[in-house]
C-alpha cells in the first residue's frame, strides 16, 4: 500500500460532446482533492474492426440517429464515479483494473470503452498535472524523449469520404527531416502542392473526414503518381525526403458475396499481394496498413511472406490493440508493425501493454488518431512516452487533427536538446538510407 501523499479522485462527471463528424462522445472531467481538475474526450472509427472494445451507444433513434452516448455518460457518473472516488489518481494501473473490474466482460460491453477511456485519460492527464509534470513525461518516464515520424493522410478514401477510391488512406511521410517542426513543415508544405496538382487538374480539392483531400480519380494508383509529384513539387525527393505510405483498410474493402477484394477490380488477397509488389517497385513505399481483412489469416500469411521483409506491415484491424491478439499475430509472425489506438482497447494501461508487446516482439509502434476525432491531444502525448516510431494523426488540416501536430511542436519545444526525431532510428530499422 503507497504510504505518501495521495491525490484523492474528488469528483469524476462526464459530458456528451461532439466530435469531428457531428457524432456524439463521451467526455470526463476529474477534479483531485489539490484542487487539479484534468479532462478528455475519446475518438470514434468508421472502419472499426469487428473485435474492438464495445462503443456504447444509446440506440435511441430519436436522438442523434441513434448515436447518443447518454448511457456511457451515465455510466461515468454512476457507477464509476462511485467506485473510483477517494482512490489515488497516481494508481493508473489500480484505476484501470478496477474499470475492468467493474464492466465485467472482455470487451467492455458493460460500460462501454467510450467511458472507461474517457476517465482512464483523464485521470492519467490529473495525475500528471497534479504532479506539475507534461504528460509524456508522466506516462512514459525520464526516458521518454522520442518525436514519432508523422504519416500524414492527404488523400482519403474507401470509409472516410464520398469519391471512388477504395484505398482508405494516401499518406505522406517526412522520414528523411531532421526534426519534428521540419517533418511538418515538409509534409504541410506536401499538402499545399497536392492542392495546386489537384486544381490544375481540375479535381476536387473538399477534404475527407481526416483532412486529407477526397478527389474522385481513375485508378488508386493515380492517387500514389499525385503524391510523388506534390513531393517534388515541394522541393523535396521522393524516396529520401518524403516517403509513402497507405491503410488500405481491407476489411472494409471485403464483398462477402463474391469472396473477393473490390480494390479497383475484384481480387483475391494473392492478386492484392501481387499489386502492392507492383507499387513497391514503382513507388517510394514504407507502410502499408491493413492490405488484407482482419479475418484472412492466409491472406496476412501470405502478405507477410512476400512483403515483409520489403516494407512495413501494420496490422490494425486484425488485432484492434489488443494484447492478446498482438500475442497470437507475434506468435504466428504475421504482420510487422501494429496501430495502436487507445479507443480499440479502452484504457490506458492495456494501451501501453499493447505497446510494450508490440516493442518486445520487434515490431514497429504507429500511434494512431481515429476518423472521427476531438480536439484532445493524448495520442501526441502517448506517442512521446512510449518513444512510439510513428504517429498517424491525418492532415494538416482540421484541427481535430493539427492540434495532435501541434501538441508534439510543444513537446519538441519543450524537450530542447534531449527531442530525438524518430527518422533516423526509423530509416535504419526499415533498411531505408536517407
Ligand atoms: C484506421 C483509422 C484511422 P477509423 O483505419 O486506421 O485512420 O480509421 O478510425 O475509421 O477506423
Ligand atoms: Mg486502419
Amino acid at each position: 500500500m503507497w504510504i505518501g501523499e495521495m491525490k484523492a479522485i474528488q469528483i469524476i462527471r462526464a459530458l456528451e460532446v461532439l466530435d469531428s463528424r457531428g457524432n456524439p462522445t463521451v467526455e470526463a472531467s476529474v477534479l483531485l482533492s489539490d484542487g487539479t481538475l484534468a479532462r478528455a474526450s475519446v475518438p470514434s472509427g468508421a472502419s472499426t474492426g469487428e473485435a474492438e472494445a464495445v462503443e456504447l451507444r444509446d440506440g435511441d433513434s430519436g436522438r442523434y440517429l441513434g448515436r447518443g452516448v447518454l448511457r456511457a455518460v451515465q455510466n461515468v457518473n454512476g457507477t464509476i464515479s462511485e467506485h473510483l472516488g477517494g482512490r489515488d489518481a497516481h494508481d493508473q494501473r489500480g484505476i484501470d483494473l478496477t474499470l475492468l473490474r467493474l464492466d465485467g466482460t472482455d470487451n467492455k460491453a458493460g460500460l462501454g470503452a467510450n467511458a472507461t477511456l474517457a476517465v482512464s485519460e483523464a485521470v492519467a492527464r490529473a495525475a500528471a498535472l497534479s504532479m506539475k509534470m507534461p504528460l509524456y513525461r508522466y506516462l512514459g518516464g525520464a526516458f521518454a524523449h522520442r518525436l514519432p515520424v508523422p504519416m500524414m493522410n492527404v488523400l482519403n478514401g474507401g470509409a472516410h469520404a464520398d469519391n471512388n477510391v477504395d484505398v482508405q488512406e494516401f499518406m505522406i511521410v517526412p522520414l528523411g527531416a531532421q526534426s519534428l517542426r521540419d517533418a511538418l513543415r515538409m509534409g504541410a508544405e506536401t499538402y499545399h502542392a497536392l492542392k495546386g496538382l489537384l486544381k490544375d487538374k481540375k479535381l476536387a480539392t473538399a477534404i475527407g473526414d481526416e483532412g486529407g483531400f477526397a478527389p474522385n480519380l481513375t485508378s488508386d494508383e493515380q492517387a500514389l503518381g499525385l503524391l510523388v509529384d506534390a513531393v517534388a513539387q515541394a522541393g523535396y525527393k521522393p524516396g529520401q525526403d518524403l516517403f509513402l505510405a497507405l491503410d488500405v483498410a481491407a476489411s472494409n474493402a471485403w464483398d462477402e458475396r463474391s469472396g473477393r477484394y473490390k480494390i479497383g477490380s475484384e481480387r483475391t488477397a494473392a492478386d492484392l499481394v501481387r499489386l502492392y509488389d507492383g507499387w513497391l517497385s514503382r513507388y517510394p513505399i514504407l507502410s502499408i496498413e491493413d492490405g488484407v481483412g482482419e479475418h484472412d489469416h492466409d491472406g496476412w500469411r501470405a502478405l507477410t511472406e512476400t512483403l515483409g521483409k520489403k516494407v512495413q506491415l501494420v496490422a490494425d484491424d486484425y488485432v484492434v490493440t489488443n494484447p492478446a491478439l498482438i500475442r497470437r499475430a507475434v506468435a504466428d509472425h504475421l504482420a510487422n508493425a501494429v496501430l495502436v489506438k487507445p479507443n480499440q482497447i479502452g484504457t490506458v494501461t492495456e494501451t501501453l501493454e499493447a505497446v510494450e508487446l508490440t516493442k518486445r516482439a520487434g515490431y514497429g509502434v504507429v500511434i494512431s488518431h481515429r476518423s472521427g476525432e476531438t480536439e484532445d491531444s493524448f495520442i501526441a502525448d502517448l506517442a512521446v512516452a512510449t518513444n512510439a516510431d510513428f504517429i498517424k494523426t491525418g492532415a494538416p488540416c482540421r484541427m481535430d487533427r493539427v492540434a495532435k501536430y501541434n501538441q508534439l511542436l510543444r513537446i519538441e519545444e519543450e524537450l530542447e536538446g534531449a527531442a530525438d526525431y524518430a527518422g533516423p532510428a526509423v530509416a535504419e530499422r526499415l533498411g531505408l538510407g536517407v
